[in-house]
């Protein structure tokens, strides 16, 4: 990883059209800042040192709008992306913001609502291929419910697997290089969201037909929100296989949905969270989904997207110094985190051996773990003191 912090496409970083382009639209308040034309937002991440833009649907061409003009805004997206070379590793659907999807779009208790949910999903998958995207986000925001009368939740699973299983047929039979990443959210827009944790999806995942075809897209702040370890939740992903994209960002505890630039929010856990990246081998888009504050101006939202991929820099920097430090190592060694990597019964080993043996259960019961200091290493290293 560099150490003068400067993105450059070998890091994969990407962001969402939505992200840089948010106009600042809360439940309280409209739009703070212009729309953002998709071919200036390109040109701009690329000049930053991105090396990918991601996208729904609706953020390229209007819901519904005609088809020539549909046709004019991915030429000219398109253009930009030749003229860039920022590439598209992932685009997804908009199935939330038009009024049709309020009661949910592909478990939305309206069959007609279903099916339009289906086939929008299937005509953006088009486009997907066609601009190279490897990997096709699920986020249902719409689908859940405030009231546990009004929603048969097993029936909701069963529609739910059903898109899930059409789609991942459709991927096939045309020959698409595309894998299906769900992400998880707990609430917001909905009271209750379905799949809203990581530990949801991936078991829901094993219910499909073509389950090697489906992963995830957990976001930081997401996992937050839900009170879940991030840390804990991405471990277990990539356990699976299934880490297949990440959205990167920042949260504070369990309220609404922040989206703050990466970095801001939980600090220790963002190092963490690279730390395990880095350290684990994940090889996909190191993709931001943040909001740049709705206070900013534009200069604001240029400054927000830059740190935000710095900041995984620093991380990563920092991450590799914390692993590089023989003192760090001595503390791994003194806590015994690698021990926990040999398995509990030696290969060939009987219960009977293991039943045998030995064990001092009060002297062991009175030693320490020794985390603090492994802990506070990592610390230091986070704040640069050494
Ligand atoms: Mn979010």
């Amino acid at each position: 990883m560099s150490t003068d912090y400067t993105p450059r496409p070998e890091h994969r970083f990407s962001f969402g059209l939505w992200t840089v382009g948010w106009q600042g639209v809360d439940p309280f308040g409209v739009a703070t800042r212009e729309p953002m034309d998709p071919a200036y937002a390109v040109e701009k991440l690329a000049e930053l040192g991105a090396y990918g833009v991601t996208f729904h649907d609706d953020d390229l061409f209007g819901l519904g709008s005609p088809e020539t003009d549909r046709e004019a805004k991915i030429s000219s997206f398109r253009k930009a992306l030749d003229a860039t070379g920022l590439i598209v590793p992932m685009a997804t659907t908009n199935l939330f913001s038009h009024p049709v999807f309020k009661e949910g779009a592909l478990t939305a208790n309206d069959r007609d609502v279903r099916r339009y949910a289906l086939r929008k999903v299937l005509r953006n998958l088009d486009l997907a291929a066609e601009l190279g995207a490897k990997t096709y986000v699920l986020w249902g925001g719409r689908e859940g419910s405030e009231s546990d009368v009004a929603k048969d939740v097993r029936a909701s699973l069963d529609r739910y697997k059903e898109a899930l299983d059409i789609l991942c047929a459709y991927v096939r039979e045309q020959g698409y290089d595309i894998r299906f990443a769900l992400e998880p959210k707990p609430n917001e827009p909905r009271g209750n969201v379905f799949l809203p944790t990581i530990g949801h999806a991936i078991a829901f995942i094993g219910e499909l037909e073509e389950p090697d075809r489906v992963g995830l897209n957990p976001e930081v702040g997401h996992e937050q929100m839900a009170g879940m370890s991030v840390v804990h939740g991405y471990a277990q992903a990539l356990w699976h296989k299934k880490l297949f994209h990440i959205d990167l960002n920042g949260q504070n505890g369990p309220r609404y949905d922040q989206d703050l630039r990466f970095g801001n929010g939980d600090v220790k856990t963002a190092f963490l969270l690279v730390d395990l990246l880095e350290h684990e081998g994940y090889d996909g888009p190191r993709h931001f989904d943040f909001k740049p504050g709705r206070i900013e101006d534009e200069s604001g939202v240029w400054e927000s997207a830059r740190a935000c991929m710095r900041n995984y820099l620093i991380f990563a920097e920092r991450a590799a110094a914390f692993r590089a430090d023989p003192e760090v190592a001595a503390a791994f060694a003194d806590a015994r985190v690698g021990e926990l990597s040999t398995p509990t019964l030696a290969d060939g080993e009987s219960l009977a051996d293991l039943r045998s043996e030995e064990f001092d259960l009060e002297q062991a019961a009175l030693r320490g773990a020794k985390v603090e200091k492994l802990d506070q290493l990592a610390l230091e290293h986070l704040f640069g003191t050494r």
